[in-house]
């Protein structure tokens, strides 16, 4: 088994890429990264391919690119496929646009040693969320609330995008019957890892707003998390008979 990999997924995240990739690297920790690019028009993917060929990384700097814009979930489901692959024990998540600092992945690793999710949390103690604006806390602080009532579930932070998984969590997931392609993905999945009995827990992360570039936060994403909670505790025995 490899140790662990960090996985990027990115849409037009061209002023951020290079910033993110060596903050993560400059850790020293024996990590990976695999960036998963949606074809993105800024060509963020051929900023990548151009560290990869110049061995800035030597070969610690992984690539794949889909053909479309499909959403930040397929574009999980496809990284996370290539990471069971190459047997990764441990599987960060993270966003490009440096709301998530880097600094805070020792204590993932630290943590995820007796649990099998750690999710970086902006509503436990010592959490919290600097320069978002005050509907953008609302959508969030109100989805992870909404959640934990129709799914009866306790993780404060159930949106958030900075966590890391053991192998035996993702694999033991069906990513095949994965139903949300935006954010609600991030719900999904920890509903699905609670189903499945897998011990979740969650450390504070300061999380500070997008200074570059642009968020893919849209109406049609918001909807599909609604509707999906609902999906989800519906489809609740489904869910727990899977194979
Ligand atoms: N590959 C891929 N990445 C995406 C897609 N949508 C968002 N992302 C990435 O997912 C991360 C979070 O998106 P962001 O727009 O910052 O969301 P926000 O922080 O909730 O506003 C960023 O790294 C985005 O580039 C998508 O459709 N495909
Ligand atoms: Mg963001």
């Amino acid at each position: 088994m490899k140790n662990a990999v960090v996985v990027i997924p990115t849409y037009n995240e061209i002023e951020n890429i290079e910033i993110i990739l060596e903050k993560v690297f400059s850790l020293s920790l024996n990590l990976d990264i695999l960036v998963v690019d949606d074809n993105s028009p800024d060509l963020t993917h051929a900023k990548v391919q151009e560290l990869i060929d110049n061995k800035t990384y030597n070969s610690s700097l992984n690539l794949i690119i889909r053909q479309n814009k499909e959403g930040l979930g397929k574009a999980y489901i496809e990284g996370f496929k290539w990471c069971l692959a190459q047997e990764y024990t441990y599987i960060i998540e993270m966003d490009a646009d440096l709301s998530h600092d880097p600094k805070y992945i020792p204590s993932f690793l630290e943590n995820i040693k007796d649990n099998d999710l750690v999710i970086g949390s902006r509503y436990v103690k010592g959490g919290g969320v600097v320069n978002w604006s005050m509907f953008r806390k609302l959508i969030s602080f109100g989805g992870s609330a909404y959640s934990r009532i129709i799914l009866g579930i306790s993780i404060k932070d159930v949106t958030g995008g900075f966590k890391c998984f053991k192998y035996e969590v993702l694999k033991s997931i069906n990513l095949d019957n994965i139903m949300s392609a935006g954010y609600a993905f991030q719900i999904e999945m920890n509903y699905r890892t609670l189903l499945k009995g897998f011990k979740v827990k969650e450390v504070p992360i300061v999380f500070e707003d997008r200074v570059l570039g642009k968020s893919k936060m849209s109406k049609k994403i918001f909807i599909e998390a609604l509707w999906n909670v609902l999906l989800l505790r519906i489809h609740k025995k489904d869910i727990l008979n899977e194979k």
